[in-house]
């Protein structure tokens, strides 16, 4: 698993967090990193013994950590890992997404695609969190924290981490470019960046009286990425997996032009190269009938292709402006395929080169 020098997950080269300026990270020399012990932060660093020496063994068992050496030390997440962050409007189904995804996982097994999904320790804590309500915007003492996932191939059998970075619409809202970047601060340096737009946004007002209209958000989602486009780096554009989520596909149950067998689940395998293929370009009839091109197209700016998914029954609408609805526990809701909500992950993972087919 370690040592012979070839790892399945890509390492990261930059901190996810310090965007402003980035710290660009290499694992081998210890560029940008500062090995410390957490039980005693004012010790001075130390420099890491080879790996897959006995010296080394001895010092990860001292639990040593790697810590970012950009202007706030703080910790850094594993040397394999992947961000992906769900940026929407308010109320487009962000939590829910999330909240669905974390009780998803272990839907995934090995025969999917020699990858299996874990959550990290706080499985319960992270579900409460996801359905607190409407999430309140980024500030400066109260930056979003990440939730991480745990992923793991039996193949090759190595672990890297997935840090999974929630915003809250009302940071769209943000006027100023300094709050923007903050509340943004992992979107540059994200592998898989997830826009969801719910039906509104596409035109669809009367079966979604809450939500924010097309041209609102349109207008919001360029804003993100002529931010992102301008802090851009060289590397960040070819490593990175743009999906366009489309959620709360139940409420397109009556809707003609909606591809009906996105409202059930895959069978296993799922998430078949094939399979997703056709659908991708189901999807995109879809959009072109419902004038959705100008949002791929600006979205495009990120990367291409720009990957679409149908998320419904990640919650239910009901309870009004009560947030995130999704509890495990509910019977599903008549057009749910709460599975699907795994697809921008997935998308994501196979195009960083980290998911084999079956
Ligand atoms: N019908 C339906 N409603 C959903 C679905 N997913 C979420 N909702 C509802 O949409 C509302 C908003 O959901 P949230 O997940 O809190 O939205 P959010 O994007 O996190 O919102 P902010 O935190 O305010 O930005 C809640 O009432 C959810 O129950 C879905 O798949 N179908
Ligand atoms: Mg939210
Ligand atoms: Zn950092």
């Amino acid at each position: 698993m370690m040592g012979d020098g070839k790892w399945f997950f890509p390492p990261r080269t930059a901190c996810a967090l310090c965007v402003m300026p980035p710290v660009f990270l290499n694992w081998d020399t210890g560029e940008g990193i500062r090995w410390l012990n957490p039980l005693d932060l004012s010790a001075d660093a130390v420099p890491p013994p080879p790996q897959g020496t006995a010296e080394r063994e001895a010092w990860d068992w001292q639990g040593f950590r790697a810590y970012c050496s950009g202007d706030v030390p703080h910790p850094l997440p594993a040397r394999d890992s992947l961000v992906m962050t769900l940026i929407g409007p308010v109320g487009s189904g962000k939590d829910s997404l999330a909240a669905a995804m974390t009780a998803k996982l272990n839907s995934v097994s090995s025969g999917d695609g020699g990858l299996t999904i874990g959550p990290g320790s706080d499985f319960e804590e992270r579900l409460r969190s996801y359905s607190a309500g409407p999430t309140d915007p980024a500030s400066p003492d109260r930056p979003h924290l990440p939730h991480e996932f745990m992923l793991y191939n039996s193949k090759v059998r190595e672990r890297a981490s997935l840090l999974l970075f929630n915003t809250a619409g009302e940071d769209l809202r943000h006027r100023t470019d300094r709050d923007f970047r903050f509340a943004y601060r992992a979107a540059p340096r994200s592998e898989i960046l997830v826009f969801l737009v719910s039906p509104a946004g596409l035109g669809f007002r009367l079966l979604d009286p809450h939500g924010e209209g097309r041209e609102t958000t349109h207008f919001l989602f360029s804003r993100v990425v002529d931010f992102l486009t301008e802090i851009e780096s060289p590397d960040s554009r070819g490593r990175r997996t743009v999906v366009l989520a489309l959620t709360k596909c139940d409420k397109y149950s009556e809707v003609e032009s909606f591809p009906k067998p996105f409202l059930s689940e895959r069978s296993v395998p799922r998430w078949r190269k094939a399979v997703l293929a056709s659908e991708q370009v189901a999807l995109g009839e879809f959009l072109r009938s419902v004038d959705g091109l100008p949002l791929m197209e600006t979205l495009s700016r990120l990367a291409s292709p720009v990957y679409t998914a149908a998320i419904s029954g990640t919650g239910s609408d009901t309870g009004a402006d009560s947030g995130a609805s999704f509890n495990i526990f509910d019977s599903p809701a008549p057009n749910t395929a709460a599975q699907r909500s795994l697809d921008p992950l997935v998308f994501g993972l196979m195009r960083a080169g980290v998911w084999v087919e079956p």
